[in-house]
């Protein structure tokens, strides 16, 4: 009975473990351009294609003059309604967990303490030389591309396609994601893998899954509920 945010709230205050796994979708109403919709392209480049090591190898004065642009915006965004209504998730239940994709820090700046990055962070850059990973707030960067003490050439801490997730967000998320009885994902096109896996993972071991989205997504029908809306009306409704 009742709509399917109804049913989402009433399991969310009976969860013991929820976890939320958020994709590009949840920055969107902060003015955060997603990956794969109309506006992800960046001087006529598509997102995907300068998220990868060979744009980086071939250009890498280009790919950081797209991360710079990305750093610019972000420093001038603030976290949003979705954001918020997930740190009073936090507020009131004993264990509680987000697993994000995000690169952009949001969850961390609205107040969210516990939140597992699996795709790294846009403010961290690392050395391709030394291996050397420090945070970086400078917009814009004084030099493009960067370099390190040691001579070599500095990337941003994210992760590319092809790449490794770091070991220690992955395999946190996969704990959260065995432990889990409640799972919400919001705002991710739940095409990158392994994020996109999650769901399923948790529903094999009997969680309720739950989506919030403006549009279907291949991972719709593994869903036990889905919310077909945006993320800042949405949550604060099902909070
Ligand atoms: C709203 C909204 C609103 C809009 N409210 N919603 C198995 C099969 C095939 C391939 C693979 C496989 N396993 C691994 C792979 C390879 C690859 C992969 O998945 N490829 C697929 C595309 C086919 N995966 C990897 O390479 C990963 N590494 C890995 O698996 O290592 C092991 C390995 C290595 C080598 C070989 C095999 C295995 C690494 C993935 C790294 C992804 N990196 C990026 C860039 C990060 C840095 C940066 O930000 O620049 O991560 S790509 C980009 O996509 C970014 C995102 O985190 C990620 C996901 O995107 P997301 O968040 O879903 O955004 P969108 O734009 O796609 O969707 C937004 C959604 O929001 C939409 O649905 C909207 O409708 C919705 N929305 N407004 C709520 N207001
Ligand atoms: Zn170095």
């Amino acid at each position: 009975m009742g709509t399917s945010t109804e049913r989402v709230r009433e399991r969310l205050h009976r969860a013991e473990r929820p976890v939320v796994l958020t994709g590009a979708g949840i920055s969107a109403e902060s003015g955060v351009p997603t990956f794969r919709g109309n506006d992800g392209l960046w001087r006529n480049h598509r997102a995907e294609e300068l998220a990868t090591p060979e744009a980086f190898r071939r250009d890498p004065k280009l790919v950081w003059e797209f991360y710079d642009w990305r750093r610019r915006l972000l420093s001038e965004v603030r976290p949003n309604r979705a954001h918020y209504a997930l740190v009073r998730i936090e507020e009131e239940k004993r264990h509680f967990s987000i697993i994000t994709q995000n690169v952009d820090g949001l969850h961390s700046l609205a107040g969210s303490r516990d939140v597992v990055e699996l795709h790294g962070n846009i403010w961290r850059i690392r050395c391709t030389g030394c291996g050397r990973e420090e945070e970086d707030r400078n917009v814009p960067l004084k030099e493009i591309p960067p370099r390190c003490g040691c001579g070599g050439l500095l990337r941003p801490g994210v992760v590319w396609f092809g790449e490794m997730l770091p070991a220690g967000a992955i395999n946190r998320a996969y704990e959260l994601v065995e432990a889990t009885d409640f799972m919400l994902v919001i705002g991710t096109s739940g095409v990158v893998q392994p994020a996109a896996s999650f769901a399923t993972m948790a529903k094999q071991r009997s969680a309720f899954v739950a989506e919030i989205n403006p549009e279907r997504t291949p991972i719709s029908p593994f869903m036990d509920e889905v919310i077909n809306g945006k993320a800042g009306d949405m949550l604060p409704q099902i909070v």
